[in-house]
């Protein structure tokens, strides 16, 4: 059994398509990055960078296992499972050069354009918008140049790539990508929209959230923005 500590935001969702996909057996045990839960004692044993995703595989190699990160999470699923991650060396390493392109590049640009136009809006931070925003679309570019030369991110096998990178990109309407400019990548996310795991993933999604935020009523949110106030968290915990 996979225990999946998540709440389901895109990296959440990465390792939620991914288990859909292998079909083994899995549960999302929900840990509330609004209210403060990757702080607890027990989700910091799991994951000491206080973040989600992580994951205990309760059949692990040498007994129950604990991982952080989502991409080495992928990584060890579909080693464990022997799919999405291609035996052949090449294809191998095409798929693991276009994930790590999707950890070190996608998420965090995308994460960083999502902050300074949701989070931190005041005008004096132009520049980080336009930063960060005009990098989130030279990224699209790349992945629209890419999906142009082969079926999948990595090639011509559906893989860990495109699962890590699709629930980043649903939000493209809003960073201003249309059809007409990037369409091998539409073709792509239509491709990917049409797997049975996205839309299932996309329908737990919506009910996890939904459960999150009734289970959270009346419980004081965190401020996860203010990285002053996470440093001080970690300390305090990091003392119990
Ligand atoms: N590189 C990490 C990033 C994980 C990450 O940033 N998780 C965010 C949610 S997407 C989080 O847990 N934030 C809570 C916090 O910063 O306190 C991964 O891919 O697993």
């Amino acid at each position: 059994m996979i225990e999946l500590y998540s709440t389901p935001t895109p990296n959440g969702q990465k390792v939620m398509i991914l288990l859909e996909e292998c079909g083994i057996p899995w549960k999302h045990i929900d840990v509330n990055i609004r209210t403060g839960e990757q702080f607890s004692a027990e989700h910091l044993k799991r994951s000491p960078n206080n973040k989600i995703p992580a994951i205990v595989d309760t059949e692990g190699p040498g007994g129950p296992y604990t991982m952080m990160e989502s991409g080495a999470i992928l990584i060890y699923l579909a080693e464990k499972t022997g799919k999405f991650l291609s035996k052949d060396p090449r294809k191998r390493y095409d798929t693991l050069q276009w994930l790590i392109f999707q950890m070190a590049h996608v998420g965090p640009m995308f994460g960083q354009a999502g902050h300074f136009n949701n989070q931190a809006k005041g005008p004096e931070l132009q520049y980080a918008r336009d930063r960060y925003n005009n990098e989130a679309k030279r990224l699209y570019k790349v992945l629209d140049n890419r999906l142009g030369e082969c079926a999948w991110i990595a090639g011509d096998e559906y893989s860990i790539a495109d699962m890590a990178t699709y629930p980043w990109c649903k939000g493209y309407a809003d960073r201003g990508i249309n059809k007409a400019e990037y369409p091998n990548f539409m073709r792509w996310f239509e491709a990917m929209e049409a797997r049975p795991a996205v839309q299932s993933n996309n329908k737990m999604t919506t009910e996890i959230r939904e459960r999150m935020s009734k289970a959270a009523e009346g419980k004081p949110p965190v401020n996860i923005y203010d990285t002053k106030d996470n440093a001080e968290r970690l300390a305090k915990a990091s003392k119990s």
